[in-house]
């Protein structure tokens, strides 16, 4: 399927009536009906159209219904007929569906669909993007992870549905359920080892005087281009804060396994462009950071998909601070939706969170007050049992990675949420002194040397465990042996 397909613009804006065809399918593109049902206000199509976009397909058509899930095809009978009658009449490969099927509803809704029109809900839309993007062992596993906890309960539901009396009873019994579940098993255990992987080398960082820092957020809420900003080695010479840079090789090779690393730098306007963590260093006031762009959250995935995603999540629970970026340029409904899905996904952080409203270039000063509201009320409105770490959020920090506004304050933010302490050391110059304190140099900020005839007093201040060993070779080294 090919990404560029712009189906996106061309939504009939104008129309208002709930079903509509619209002849502007892309030669190559897969034809597809955009299908969603509401039970709150007006369906609204414009993510899953961008999502069907990024995947491949051309959107030929719509229909929506506002009314409460029905068991059967998830929209009501009359207007799952219709939407049959639109899928035949603009020749569409495939439905894509706003929302979650149950198996049960997937097949029904293959079953009245014309012959070979695929039916493809939300959760399998973003498996096929994540399948498009996935660009390392961890992304690998994780995709497979997604999709075989997405086929699980439909594969049940097929051998029910065309089985004999004693399977039907006991699907699971099956042996390609069992293969599945077997995969399934393999698949968390080789993510568990990359998530130990990943701890242990968390442990190197910080004890090389690392602080950890993660971006979270939404897909396409401006992570990466954040990330590009704030790195030390801006490594690719195109970069202007613009989506259309070209990939470039990193030359930062502090992150240490390359595939962890592939794949952000390219940064582009569609969903998922960054399928597994990327990490580079960033001096952010003064402190030395690993920065860890992360993949972007989604609304509407089932739980086990999030949970295979597991390395995002636990790259942003572990970090010592955590950049939650929310695109100020969504409209306010936006804004509270992505921000919830993204809240809920992350649940709780070992360290602080500080919100960053992305994208402030491209809205005025109501506009930035709107997201400032938007951002407030969906957080007063979050349960905390849904999202704990919603409870102690700041006030958000407008940005803009385009043009630069805001990235000073983040920087203040930052180094006020990191992990601190400070010491004054008075060693006497001689011995290992000079060795300690270039040991001190690489891994805390040294803040003042005063030379005193044979002393050195050494002012330093860092990560807690980190200036607690500087202080200790310090004191080593003036020390006579
Ligand atoms: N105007 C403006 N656009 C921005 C800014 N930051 C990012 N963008 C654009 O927003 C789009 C998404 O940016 P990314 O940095 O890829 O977003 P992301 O959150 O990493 O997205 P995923 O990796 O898909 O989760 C791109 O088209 C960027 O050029 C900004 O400060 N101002
Ligand atoms: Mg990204």
């Amino acid at each position: 399927m090919s990404r560029d397909d712009d189906a996106t613009n061309e939504r009939d804006a104008s129309s208002g009536q709930d079903a509509r065809a619209t002849e502007t399918a892309h030669a190559d593109a897969t034809r597809a009906v955009v299908a969603a049902r509401s039970d709150g206000g007006p369906p609204d199509t414009a993510e899953i159209r961008e999502l069907a976009a990024a995947a491949g397909y051309a959107v030929v058509g719509e229909v929506t219904q506002r009314r409460r899930e029905d068991p059967t095809y998830d929209l009501g009978r009359g207007k799952a007929e219709e939407l049959m009658r639109l899928a035949a009449d603009a020749d569409a490969e495939a439905v894509i569906y706003d929302g979650g099927l149950s198996p049960g509803q997937t097949f029904s809704l293959g079953d009245l669909l014309p012959t070979g029109t695929a039916v493809v809900d939300r959760p399998r839309l973003a498996l096929e993007l994540f399948a498009d993007a996935a660009d390392s062992r961890a992304a690998d596993r994780q995709l497979e992870l997604a999709r075989l906890c997405y086929e699980l309960p439909r594969l049940r539901e097929a051998v029910a549905r065309d089985a004999s009396e004693d399977v039907r009873l006991q699907p699971e019994g099956d042996s390609r359920v069992l293969d599945v579940e077997k995969r399934i098993e393999s698949a968390e255990r080789a993510l568990d080892e990359i998530a130990d992987e990943r701890a242990a080398r968390r442990a190197e960082r910080r004890a090389a005087g690392f602080d950890l820092v993660a971006l979270a957020g939404y897909t396409n809420a401006g992570k990466s281009t954040l990330a590009r900003r704030l790195a030390d080695e801006v490594d690719d010479p195109n970069f202007d804060g613009e989506a259309s840079a070209p990939p470039a090789e990193r030359a930062d090779t502090a992150a240490g396994d390359p595939a962890d690393d592939a794949g952000a730098l390219a940064v582009a306007d569609r969903p998922f462009e960054t399928l597994s963590s990327t990490t580079r260093r960033a001096t952010v006031g003064g402190r030395r950071t690993l920065l860890t762009d992360t993949v972007g959250f989604l609304d509407g995935l089932p739980h086990e998909s999030v949970r295979s995603f597991r390395a995002t999540i636990d790259a942003i629970r572990a970090a010592d601070c955590a950049l939650l970026v929310v695109d100020a340029s969504d409209d306010p409904g936006g804004l509270r939706r992505k921000l919830r899905a993204s809240l809920s996904a992350i649940e709780s952080t070992d360290g602080p969170v500080i919100p960053v409203l992305s994208k402030a270039d491209e809205v005025d000063a109501d506009g930035l007050a709107a997201a400032v509201e938007a951002y407030e009320t969906a957080v007063a409105d979050l349960d905390p049992r849904d999202a704990p770490v919603a409870d102690a959020l700041r006030s958000p920090i407008p940005v803009s990675a385009r043009d630069e506004s805001g990235l000073a304050d983040l920087a203040d933010a930052v180094a006020d949420a990191l992990p601190t302490a400070t010491a004054t050391v008075e060693v006497p110059n001689g011995g290992d002194a000079q060795a300690a304190l270039s040991w001190a140099y690489d891994r805390s900020v040294v803040t003042d040397v005063e030379y005193a005839g044979e002393t050195i007093a050494v002012d330093l201040a860092g990560r807690p465990d980190v200036v607690a060993e500087a202080e200790r070779r310090l004191r080593g080294a003036g020390s006579p042996p």
